[in-house]
C-alpha cells in the first residue's frame, strides 16, 4: 500500500505551502523567481482592494512579515476583499516586467483567514530607494515624526492612463507611478514641493536581468501627504536630535534648515579655533534635512568638544543671512 501511495504523481497533491519570500526566491540570481510556473499557496495580508491597480480583473498586493507579492488574475475572489484582510491564496508563480506575481486561476483560490489590518509601512531610510527585497511591500518615504520629507524633483507627466514623477529622498531619486485607476489627483505636485509618501514598491523592467525600474505606487490620495512647515519662509537652522552626540558610538545629529524661496544655502561646521572642518551643503536651492555623523570632510571622526554649525543664505540680490547652532561631539561609550 505504502509503495502505491508513493507512486502517485506529485501534481495530484496539494499546492506547496510557502512563505512569500520563498515564493519570490531567486537563489540562482537570474532575475526570475525560481518557482516560476509552479502552483503554490501563501498566506498574506492585502494592502489594497483587488481591483485598485487594474481597470478590469485583479491586480493587487499582499504581504507577510518579510515580503510582498502581486496577485494577478482575471476574475475577482468569490468574496469581498479589502485592505487588511488576511488571505490564503493559491496560484501559479509568474513574472511580468520584473514584477513577481501569484496568479490564482479561479475565484475559489482565495480563503479568508481574518482581518488583522494593514501592516505599518516599511520606513525607507533617508537616501534609500525602492529595491528588489522591497518589491510589493507597503513602503513610506519621508517620516512625519522626523520630520524628514521627500522633495518632488519633476513635474508629473501623463503616461498610459496615469502620471509619472520623481522625488528626491535625500540624494536618491525615487520614481513615483500614479496609476489612473486609483483616482489620485496630482494637483499641486511640482518640483520643490515636500511630501510624505506612502505606496507599494513596484517594478516595471522589460529587460533581463530585471534589476531596474523600481517605483513607488501610491494607493490613495492620502498616500501623497504634503508637508507644509508652519514657518516655511523663516530663515532657520534647527537641531532635530540630541547634542552632545557620540560619533564613535555611531550617533549622528539631525539638522533642518530653510528660508525664503530663492535663497541658496551653505552649511559648514567650524571647530573652536574657527577652522572649517566639514561642509554639509554648498549653495543649495531649497531647505533640507541633513544628518551629520561628526566626521570631517576626510571622513575622520572629529575630536570631542564643541563645534559651530553655520548656515548661510544668499539671496538673489546678493543679500546674506547667517545663523549658527552649537553642537557638542562627545566621547563614545566604552
Ligand atoms: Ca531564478
Ligand atoms: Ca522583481
Amino acid at each position: 500500500m505504502k509503495l502505491l501511495l508513493l507512486a502517485l504523481p506529485l501534481a495530484a497533491g496539494p499546492a506547496l505551502a510557502v512563505t512569500v519570500s520563498e515564493a519570490r526566491m531567486d537563489a540562482d540570481g537570474d532575475g526570475l523567481p525560481d518557482l516560476l510556473g509552479q502552483t503554490v499557496t501563501i498566506e498574506a495580508v492585502a494592502t489594497c482592494e483587488p481591483d485598485l491597480f487594474s481597470g478590469s480583473g485583479v491586480s493587487f498586493y499582499v504581504q507577510d512579515a518579510a515580503a510582498g507579492i502581486n496577485v494577478y488574475a482575471y476574475d475577482p475572489p468569490s468574496f469581498p476583499v479589502g485592505p487588511g484582510d488576511l488571505l490564503r491564496i493559491t496560484g501559479e508563480i509568474a513574472q511580468y516586467n520584473g514584477l513577481t506575481e501569484i496568479e490564482p486561476s479561479s475565484p475559489d483560490d482565495y480563503e479568508y483567514l481574518g482581518s488583522p489590518g494593514v501592516p505599518e509601512p516599511v520606513q525607507l531610510a533617508r537616501h534609500q530607494g525602492v529595491s528588489e527585497p522591497l518589491e510589493s511591500m507597503l513602503l513610506r518615504a519621508g517620516d512625519p515624526s522626523g520630520p524628514v520629507w521627500v522633495t518632488v524633483a519633476t513635474t508629473p507627466s501623463q503616461s498610459g492612463g496615469g502620471f509619472n514623477f520623481s522625488v528626491w529622498n535625500g540624494e536618491t531619486a525615487i520614481a513615483v507611478r500614479v496609476n489612473g485607476t486609483t483616482g489620485i489627483s496630482v494637483s499641486g505636485i511640482e518640483p520643490g514641493v515636500r511630501l510624505f509618501l506612502t505606496g507599494i514598491g513596484g517594478q516595471y523592467d522589460s529587460e533581463p536581468p530585471y534589476t531596474t525600474g523600481y517605483q513607488l505606487l501610491p494607493r490613495y490620495q492620502e498616500d501623497l501627504a504634503f508637508y507644509t512647515p508652519s514657518i516655511p519662509d523663516f530663515f532657520h537652522l534647527d537641531l532635530l536630535s540630541e547634542s552632545p552626540f557620540s560619533p564613535s558610538s555611531g550617533e549622528a545629529i539631525l539638522m533642518e534648515y530653510g528660508g525664503a524661496p530663492g535663497l541658496r544655502f551653505t552649511l559648514k561646521v567650524f571647530d573652536r579655533a574657527g577652522r572649517e572642518v566639514a561642509r554639509l551643503a554648498s549653495s543649495r536651492a531649497g531647505g533640507d534635512v541633513v544628518e551629520w555623523d561628526g566626521r570631517d570632510d576626510s571622513e575622520e571622526i572629529l575630536p570631542i568638544g564643541p563645534y559651530i554649525v553655520l548656515l548661510e543664505g544668499i539671496a538673489p540680490d546678493g543679500g546674506r543671512l547667517v545663523t549658527t547652532e552649537t553642537v557638542v561631539v562627545a566621547a563614545g561609550l566604552e
